[in-house]
């Protein structure tokens, strides 16, 4: 039954860190996978997560099953961080949230039920993206289609031709958004072209899906959350999937949320029935370990603002990482302008590497990035700086 089974090709991202698991070069440098890493190279576990686990430990009580969308004080924390305190969204009850494993587990439910009550719908996502974002749609049988958004040239939002083909987007299509910190570019709206976008989605009438996986990662936790909300104020329907894994460093943990924003509460009600429905036939309920450390987090005023001081401690690395590989590449005497990096937002930069470079990085210096010429700038450090500003600037005289 099985012997006719091909192997899958590898994640392109994934499947990048088991090779690096595999390189002998004792300098090898991983800008691979996106995850953060401090100045020691370590992913490590939150002071804030390390405190609220504490806290679960002696207060659990039981691990019963959750229900099916989760818990109460999850659901309603998860509001608040996408729409502010006492948002009318909230007040009005327009919103449901389900809790779901990770951004990915939000995905694909979204995906679930927009091909069960959407089936027409041709989902548009950028050009680039996140490579799931293809497959997770593609799985349920939708159309996927994809908008401009990257001027190779001038490495920077080309937001004439993306004004251009949200324009052609018919009515009852969706649009995916990244709600910040794009992956794979690090280019984001800036608020006056989020209102244009906005207007545009009124005007066309397409649905937005904003995948929000780093809050917090750009700018802050409020400002990040500003094209969604831009959105919220002009269009009445929209669908959100968020990730904790980021910015509560919670990967493994699994911890992610669908909210469906709805034009009244009766819709919101009936609908989010089916996104329930949806989660039921994929994995019955979730986990509740890592929902309930952000649950706890987000509920205890000092938690919270430890958690806030860690996540601006991280942004504020990579943005000082984004600095120090400009000027150390400029050092170098690279001549090529790599400015642009010091102007993205969250871990991922467009590096502009083509695939010949990006094998040759890692060919002969052990130095891993995606062959998109994508790189995690959370990998570097002050230590590893110097080595991989000078290999870039040999790939680059080669
Ligand atoms: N969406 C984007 C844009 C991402 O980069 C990621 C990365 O992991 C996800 C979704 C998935 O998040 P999670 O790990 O929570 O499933
Ligand atoms: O883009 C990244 O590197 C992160 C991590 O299938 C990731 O989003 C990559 C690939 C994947 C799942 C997560």
């Amino acid at each position: 039954m099985f012997a006719h089974i091909q192997a899958a090709p590898a994640d392109p991202i994934l499947g990048l860190n088991d090779a690096y698991k595999n390189e002998t070069n004792p300098n090898k440098i991983n800008l691979g996978v996106g995850v953060y890493k401090d100045e020691q190279g370590n992913t490590p576990i939150l002071q804030s997560v390390k405190q609220a686990e504490e806290r679960l430990l002696t207060e659990e009580l039981t691990k019963s099953y959750l229900s099916i969308e989760g818990t109460d004080n999850y659901r309603q924390s998860v509001q608040t961080l996408l729409f502010g305190e006492n948002h009318p969204i909230i007040n009005k009850k327009l919103a449901h949230t389900a809790h779901t494993p990770g951004g990915t587990g939000a995905l694909r439910v979204a995906a679930e039920f927009i091909k069960k009550h959407l089936p027409e719908a041709t989902i548009w996502v950028s050009n680039p993206t996140w490579a799931n974002h293809q497959a997770i749609f593609q799985s349920v049988g939708l159309e996927v289609g994809s908008y401009a958004y990257y001027d190779a040239s001038s490495k920077s939002l080309d937001f004439e031709s993306l004004l251009a083909s949200l324009s052609q987007i018919p009515e009852g299509d969706i649009v995916l958004f990244h709600g910040c910190c794009h992956n794979p570019t690090g280019i984001d709206p800036t608020k006056e072209q989020w209102q244009q976008l906005a207007k545009l989605c009124g005007k066309q009438g397409f649905l937005p899906l904003f995948d929000f996986a780093y809050q917090g990662f750009g700018v802050g936790l409020e400002e990040d959350a500003q094209g969604l909300r831009t959105f919220a104020e002009q269009v009445p329907e929209m669908l959100i999937a968020s990730s904790f894994s980021k910015n509560f460093g919670l990967y493994n943990e699994r911890v992610g949320a669908l909210t469906i924003v709805c034009e009244t509460a009766d819709n919101a009600d009936a609908a989010f029935t089916q996104i329930k429905r949806a989660a039921r036939t994929n994995y019955s309920n979730p986990p509740a370990h890592g929902a309930a450390i952000v649950a706890e987090i987000l509920s205890n005023k000092a938690l919270r603002s430890l958690w806030e001081m860690e996540l601006q401690s991280m942004r504020t690395r990579i943005h000082e990482m984004r600095g120090l590989f400009v000027s150390t590449l400029r050092s170098k005497g690279v001549e090529q302008d790599f400015s642009f990096i010091s102007k993205q937002q969250g871990m991922f930069s467009f590096s502009g590497l083509n695939p010949e470079q990006v094998s040759q990085l890692r060919k002969q210096f052990g130095i891993y990035i995606v062959g998109s010429g994508r790189i995690n700038v959370a990998g570097m450090t002050h230590e590893n700086m110097d080595p991989l500003c000078s290999a870039i600037a040999e790939i680059l005289t080669q």
